[in-house]
This record gives C-alpha cells, sequence and structure tokens, in this order.
C-alpha cells in the first residue's frame, strides 16, 4: 500500500523535478495528482513512464490525499496550503512561507530528521532555501565532530534559482552578445547576467545584507545549532543549473583536513571528490541531475586556530529544491504514516 500524493505547481521546474525524482527513487505511489492554475490547465507533465493531465489547484479537495508537495510562490502557498493542512494533508512546502515559523519544522532529512515530530503542529513542514539546504548537509557532520563557531559563505548561485524568466535571460543575452543588433537589456536581473556575475540575490534588508543572504544566516541556525554564526555573500552566475560555494569554517576544536575528508566521506548525502590535481574537483555542470552534494578543495585553513576551507557544489533543482522536498515525503511515510 503506499500513498496518495500531490504536487501543487506541477509545470513549473521544481514541480517538473518532484515528479522525476518520485518516480526516479520509486516512491509508493498509490495515486498521484498534477496541480497547477488555472493559466496552466489541461497541460500534461510526465510520471515516470505515464502523463499526468494538470488539475485544477483552486477547486481540488485534498481531503483524503496524503501528502502535497508545494512548489508555487509564497502568494499561492498562502491561499492554498492552509486549505490542504486543514484537511488533513500534510503540506511540504517549498517556498520560504512559513521557514521561520518556530511551529513549523524546517528539514533537511540528513541532518535534523527528528524535526518531523513537530509536522502535527500546523500539518506543515517547511523545505530550506536551496543553498542553505546543501551547506547544512556538509556541515552536520563536521559540527558533531568539532563543535562549528563561524562559517563565511560566499555562493555562485545557478540563474535556474531565479526560475524560468531566469534561465531565458541569460540564454537569451548570451545569444544576443554575437548578434549586437538584436540588444536584450536585462529584466529579470539588475545587470547583464550573461558574462558577468551580479553580488545581489533577493531584496536587500536593512542592514545592507541580501534576503538570499539573511536566509542562510537564520535557517542554518534552525536547522543545523542557533549558536552556528554565519556570514553569507550569494551572487548569481551565468550558469544553469547547479549552486556553487566556497566554505570557510572555524570550529572550537582541532579538525585535520584528512579527518574531515573521511568524516565526510561517510556522511549521508555528501560525495567527496577532492583529488589536489587538474580537474580533481566539482564544477557545477556535473552536477546536474545528481542527488548528492559534492564536496572539494579541503585543505586546513591556518589564518585561525581552528580552521577548514572546502568548496560545495549541488544541484539547486534537486537536494537544493525537489528532492529534499521528497525525502521528507519519504520521511514522513517511514516514520509517521507508515504505511506498506
Ligand atoms: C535563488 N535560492 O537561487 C534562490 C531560489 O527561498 O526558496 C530559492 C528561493 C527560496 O534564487
Amino acid at each position: 500500500m503506499g500513498y496518495k500524493i500531490a504536487i501543487v505547481g506541477a509545470t513549473g521546474n521544481v514541480g517538473h523535478e518532484m515528479l522525476n525524482i518520485l518516480a526516479e527513487r520509486q516512491f509508493p505511489v498509490d495515486e498521484i495528482v498534477a496541480l497547477a492554475s488555472r493559466r496552466s490547465l489541461g497541460s500534461e507533465v510526465s510520471f515516470g513512464d505515464t502523463t499526468l493531465t494538470t488539475k485544477d489547484l483552486d477547486t481540488f479537495d485534498f481531503a483524503g490525499w496524503d501528502m502535497a508537495l508545494f512548489a508555487v510562490g509564497s502568494e499561492a502557498t498562502k491561499i492554498y496550503a492552509p486549505k490542504a493542512a486543514a484537511a488533513g494533508c500534510l503540506v511540504i512546502d517549498n517556498s520560504s512561507l512559513y521557514r521561520y515559523d518556530p511551529k513549523i519544522p524546517l528539514i533537511v532529512p540528513e541532518v535534523n530528521p527528528e524535526a518531523i515530530v513537530d509536522y502535527k503542529n500546523k500539518m506543515i513542514i517547511a523545505n530550506p532555501n536551496c543553498s542553505t539546504a546543501q551547506m547544512v548537509v556538509a556541515l552536520k557532520p563536521l559540527h558533531d565532530r568539532a563543535r562549528i563557531k563561524r562559517v563565511v559563505v560566499s555562493t555562485y548561485q545557478s540563474v535556474s534559482g531565479g526560475g524560468k524568466e531566469a534561465i531565458d535571460e541569460l540564454w537569451d543575452q548570451t545569444k544576443s552578445i554575437y548578434n549586437p543588433t538584436d540588444n536584450k537589456p536585462p529584466k529579470k536581473f539588475t545587470k547583464q547576467i550573461a558574462f558577468n556575475v551580479i553580488p545581489h540575490i533577493d531584496v536587500f534588508m536593512e542592514d545592507g545584507s541580501t534576503k538570499e543572504e539573511w536566509k542562510m544566516v537564520v535557517e542554518t541556525k534552525k536547522i543545523v545549532d542557533p549558536n552556528i554564526k554565519v556570514t553569507a555573500t550569494c551572487v548569481r552566475v551565468p550558469v544553469f543549473v547547479g549552486h556553487s560555494e566556497s566554505v570557510n569554517i572555524e570550529f572550537e576544536d582541532f579538525l585535520d583536513e584528512d579527518e574531515a575528508r573521511d568524516i565526510l566521506r561517510e556522511a549521508p548525502g555528501v560525495m567527496v571528490i577532492d583529488k589536489r590535481e587538474d580537474g580533481g574537483y566539482v564544477s557545477p555542470i556535473e552536477c546536474v541531475g545528481d542527488f548528492a552534494t559534492f564536496i572539494s578543495r579541503i585543505r586546513q585553513d591556518s589564518t585561525v586556530e581552528n580552521g577548514l576551507n572546502l568548496w560545495c557544489v549541488s544541484d539547486n533543482l534537486r537536494k537544493g529544491a525537489a528532492l529534499n522536498a521528497v525525502q521528507i515525503a519519504e520521511l514522513y511515510g517511514r516514520e509517521i504514516l507508515k504505511k506498506g
């Protein structure tokens, strides 16, 4: 016996990946429904070998459904997630709407699976921001061994984090560079993204940081440990899929780089590729379509007492969004519903 599962926002990039990953991981599905706004109504999406025709989110009755994976923006989530939750259907939400609510668990299954018990507070579980998800998978096993005091992270984030319009803008602008008569000024981004980098993701906060940077700070504290200090600089780069991060970590206790490498090799969800030679590290294009968070360039930082540097790369549409949501669904099925 399997589960009845709804994908909300099935026609978007993350919705597509949710369907792909449920099929790839052979999630025990009894019934699956693809829901979309009226605008995309009737369009078809693939689920394994089958094709689903999207149904109307607005009129859908969630009663009797086990879980709904939401991949729509905060505005639509605000309307439909409470409806699903009130009908007894667990909401696993990819938007930022509920992440910072102390009553709602924010879960990365490799890191804080124990938080699942709090699902019952509101029948909602939040999925973290993509840049946080991949970083905490790497931080947690190191924190368990040597207690992290402070993290300095700089991100190199792909345009797919900004959705379809952002992907199209990079594509069109890149082509237009070779055809100057076809000028494509920035629309989605604030500056040219093709052949450029932009140190600005999401809105500015009062202290001069951006909301993307703030999310990394607050979400790491909620998921791993409130005592960890994080400072982040988030940068958009002209890459289609795959977020990269340069992570500098300061520990309470000494942690040797070889031991850190061994710990990360054993850590769930992590793949270490760390040869000190040309190409002996992972770049974002190599992580596309993969489940793992890849760690490379692990090395001592001798400028502080107990410091390490590492390079962390993952598919932002997968571990950063759809995969993590499916892993939460698996955890909820295994620990709470226990069907099958
Ligand atoms: C980006 N990290 O790369 C963002 C996308 O809070 O879920 C995801 C935003 C979020 O633009």
